[in-house]
């Protein structure tokens, strides 16, 4: 095993502690059908309110306190892979951290993963107002299931039908980018509002077929798109917007090829 002395002590004590009792807390009220989100294909759970604010604070002061070499920056966001970086010849795995293992821990309490595929890999996003993520699939490199803990500002999370031959084409001509815009809004099928501390699953056609993405607005309008209103606090009315604020996402995956060696960061 490979030791590299860099020391990541961002989290007390005690706030471990707390974060573990959370994980503890989270494993005794389980998935169930509940939290399914109705009325879209299969399928996505939306928990609410899976940690609290003095947890989701620790987490928050916790990524704040993250060295800058950690980050990478996108013209859109900056992200940290924590846990390695997924490569289809096999993830170097890299020691998570106490303070965001407790998530994974969390997770991996909940018997959303099957045993032999326990979360490994976290992708920390940082979004501010009017930053996002082009609609995507996650892709081969993960184990086909989603789980994303929401933290800071809430967002809308979009959802577009498969790409078809036709948008190929209209790309790969270079249409402009208005018309590309226009093809992509026709394509939008509906929507999930994540508030701060919720955990949300995709699985199945909505892990392999639907594209997810956000877009890269300073507040989103409540409409009848957003599937997941009755499983949410949201106490508004259709038409209410929401002004989005500094938002960090821990997506929570498997996966599934890792090489033997590990590299571990700590004292
Ligand atoms: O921030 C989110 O909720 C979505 C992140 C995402 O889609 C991704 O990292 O692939």
């Amino acid at each position: 095993m490979l030791f590299i002395d860099i020391s990541f002590e961002n989290i007390s004590h005690r706030h471990r502690v707390l974060l573990h009792n959370s994980a503890q807390r989270v494993m005794e009220h389980k998935l169930n059908l509940s939290h399914k989100v109705p009325g879209i294909p299969d399928e996505a759970y939306y928990m609410k309110n899976i940690i609290s604010e003095k947890e989701e604070d620790i987490l928050l002061s916790a990524v704040s306190k993250s060295p800058e070499p950690c980050w990478t920056n996108l013209s859109n966001r900056r992200l940290q892979n924590v846990g390695g970086v997924p490569h289809e010849k096999g993830m170097i795995p890299v020691q998570i951290p106490d303070w965001l293992q407790t998530a994974v821990d969390l997770v991996n309490g909940m018997n959303i993963f099957p045993a032999e595929k326990q979360a490994n890999h976290i992708l920390l996003n940082e979004y501010l107002p009017m930053q996002g993520i082009m609609p995507h699939v996650d892709g081969s490199l993960f184990y086909p299931i989603i789980t994303t803990l929401s933290l800071g500002s809430h967002t809308v999370l979009d959802f577009y039908s498969p790409i078809d031959k036709e948008d190929c084409e209209e790309h790969a001509d270079g249409e402009n980018k208005a018309n590309q815009d226009l093809s992509l809004e026709k394509r939008r099928m509906f929507s999930f509002l994540l508030e701060p501390r919720s955990l949300l699953i995709l699985k199945d056609e909505m892990y392999t077929k639907y594209l997810h993405g956000i877009r890269e607005v300073k507040e989103d309008q409540i409409t009848e798109m957003i599937k997941n209103l009755d499983l949410t606090d949201f106490e508004g009315k259709l038409g209410d917007c929401l002004q989005r604020t500094k938002r960090i996402s821990l997506t929570i995956r498997n996966v599934p090829k890792v090489t033997k060696f590990k590299l571990k960061f700590g004292k």
